[in-house]
């Protein structure tokens, strides 16, 4: 149906392996997904919700052995084993291949393989990049029909060209110990298999616009980066962009769809979001670094979602949705913990009878809601600018009960670096693994840079000297704990305060401390009106405790380590800046 010789011909060579009975060239239309749709609810893989309640939305339920990203089956296969680098799992590309070509082999008899070209980016950006994903799910298919511009429109873009990223998916059998993800950077190709979950199958996200995305960028000379994107618009209407890097489940979302508090709301302050996942950077022709999101939708973690934490989301997702793992009530809607009064009694993530007195979860705590980034409320007019929007600064942050402060600057560009390199947080359930774990995740990469990590820490100080006007980077932690273990800050919403801080410094204003991590906000300097929460409990907020420090510190040397000869020197000497700066 589409003549571009070298997707065709790659369709045929994967066809053949995968020997599925038809294939089904998407072409991204109403029709298709109706039609698509019906059969998915024939078979089960969709369950059809109260359609007056939410239009257009389905309920999907994975294995209960494939509920997140599985890490450590997550392969960069490069040539060179020291181009993936010590954080990354490796294998030998021949080997891969000749190894998965096995699993491939007849992995979609009886079934039909869709072809789903897509493009990353906004419809004709010169930034925009094109990839085909063969996959034999439709829940991918209509998955990819809201997370990424696809069908004819992706076609057109390519036109003849043989540019475009290749990602083969098939469900196989779903056998954990067989399932791979599998990256070959060096051949702009994907391989998944055994698995029908979000971040291990729709390629378009974490495998491309990550992984491949970040390998392609270093040598194209941009980024991409982990990261939601925020404007602020203050009440004369100018808006400043963030960018912010938090490692999975970690609040992106949640920043960048933001209510501002009632006062600041009154006082004429707007939040948009432009992205709330993934971000591309470039520096612009101003000297500035701009930022796109190549996503048209949001995965969104479903737990702790509610009209009070998050109403943009819980508007977004009430029609044209696809839940994944949440709780089905009575009623024929959804539900997850944190999201209110529960049902008396539903269906749980895996099929089952439940009732909130069962002790039980009823929604998987990684189960996601899949919806159109146009529905947002505060959906940025700026979203899909092909340019991007110019950024005011970025933001690292990440899960600490106790090390990092609220808020704080870096001294700099190469200083910022540091503190995205060595920054840490508690693990999540957005992987497979132990949860509540602290662990280092430079930049909130670690899951998901193409290439020697040692070297991604190169290409940013690299960057900071090809952007003349950078923008300043920051840190922050939401999720300070009091003895008891709850967090101290109230979050959300209110985080808006630690942005206005934040863009104030950015400007030359806001007043700071210096410290030996950098500039703290000086009592007072966060405007706190409207909030209950006294000075004593934001000294707590903001303070540095040097014991605390002089572990974390000794953890980010160690954790350097492990790149050996191969961290840059500049890292190296930040390091033993920040050493002496506390006297340690
Ligand atoms: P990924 O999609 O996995 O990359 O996650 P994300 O970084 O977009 O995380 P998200 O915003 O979905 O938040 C994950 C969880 O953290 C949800 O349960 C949120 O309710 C919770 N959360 C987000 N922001 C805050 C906050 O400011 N304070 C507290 N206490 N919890 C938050
Ligand atoms: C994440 O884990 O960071 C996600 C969800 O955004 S997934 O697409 O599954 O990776
Ligand atoms: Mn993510």
């Amino acid at each position: 149906m589409y003549n571009n010789k070298a997707v065709a011909q790659w369709v045929d060579e994967m066809a053949k392996l995968t020997k599925p009975d038809n294939i089904v060239w998407v072409d991204g239309s109403e029709e298709e997904k109706e039609r698509l749709t019906e059969q998915a609810l024939a078979t089960g893989e969709l369950i059809e919700l109260n359609q007056e309640k939410l239009p257009g939305c389905y309920l999907h339920r994975t294995d209960v052995s494939d509920v997140a990203r599985v890490e450590d089956r997550t392969f960069i296969c490069t040539r060179n084993k020291d181009d993936a680098g010590p954080t990354n799992n490796w294998m030998d590309p021949a080997a891969t291949y000749e190894k998965l070509s096995k699993l491939f082999d007849g992995s979609m008899k009886g079934r039909t393989m869709y072809v789903i070209p897509y493009i990353m980016g906004p419809v004709g950006s010169p930034f925009s990049k094109v990839g085909v994903e063969l996959t034999d799910s439709i829940y991918v298919v209509l998955n990819m029909r809201i997370m990424t511009r696809m069908g004819k429109v992706a076609m057109d873009q390519l036109g003849d060209s043989s540019e475009f990223v290749k990602g083969l998916h098939s469900k196989g059998t779903l056998d954990p110990n067989e399932r791979y993800i599998c990256h070959f950077p060096e051949d702009n190709t994907i391989w998944s298999i055994n698995s029908g979950y979000g971040g291990n199958v729709l390629l378009s996200k974490k495998c491309f616009a990550l992984r491949i995305a970040s390998f392609m960028g270093r040598q194209q000379g941009w980024m991409a980066e982990h990261m939601m994107i925020v404007g602020i618009e203050d009440p004369e209407g100018h808006v400043d962009y963030i960018a912010g890097a938090f490692p999975s489940a970690c609040g992106k979302t949640n920043l960048a769809m933001l209510v501002p508090p009632e006062v600041f709301k009154k006082k004429g302050y707007k939040v948009w979001t432009v992205g709330d996942d993934i971000a591309w950077l470039r520096v612009g022709p101003d000297g500035r670094l701009w930022a796109v999101n190549p996503e048209a939708g949001f995965f969104g973690v479903a737990p702790g979602t509610n009209y009070k934490s998050n109403p943009n989301a819980m508007e977004t997702v009430k029609k044209n949705t696809i839940f994944t793992n949440v709780v089905l009530t009575p009623e024929g809607t959804v539900w997850w913990e944190g999201m209110g009064e529960p049902p008396k009694s539903g269906i749980d993530w895996k099929g089952n009878p439940w009732t909130p007195e069962s002790g039980e979860k009823g929604a998987h705590p990684n189960s996601r809601f899949t919806a159109p980034a146009s529905q947002c409320p505060s959906i940025s007019p700026e979203w899909e600018n092909p340019q991007g929007v110019p950024l005011t600064a970025i933001i690292f942050g990440g899960r600490r009960a106790r090390v990092a402060p609220l808020v704080y600057q870096s001294f700099d560009w190469n200083h910022g670096v540091y503190v995205g390199a060595t920054m840490a947080s508690e693990t999540t359930a957005a992987a497979i693994g132990q949860v509540g774990v602290v662990r280092r995740d430079p930049m909130a990469m670690l899951p998901f840079c193409g290439y020697n990590m040692a070297d991604y820490f190169a290409y940013w100080l690299e960057m900071g000297k090809r952007i003349p006007n950078p923008p300043k980077i920051f840190n922050v932690n939401w999720f300070r704990t009091d003895s008891e273990g709850n967090f101290i800050w109230p979050g959300f919403g209110e985080n808006l305060r630690a942005l206005l801080w934040i863009i104030d410094r950015c400007k030359g204003q806001g007043k700071a401390i210096e410290t030996p991590i950098g500039y703290v906000p000086e009592e007072g300097a966060i405007d706190l009106e409207g909030l209950d929460i006294s000075q004593d409990v934001m000294k707590e907020l903001l303070n540095i405790d040097k014991d605390v420090w002089a572990d974390e510190v000794n953890s980010q040397s160690e954790f350097l380590e492990k790149f050996g000869d191969r961290l840059p020197q500049e890292i190296r000497r930040q390091n033993e800046a920040l050493k002496k700066r506390f006297g340690f």
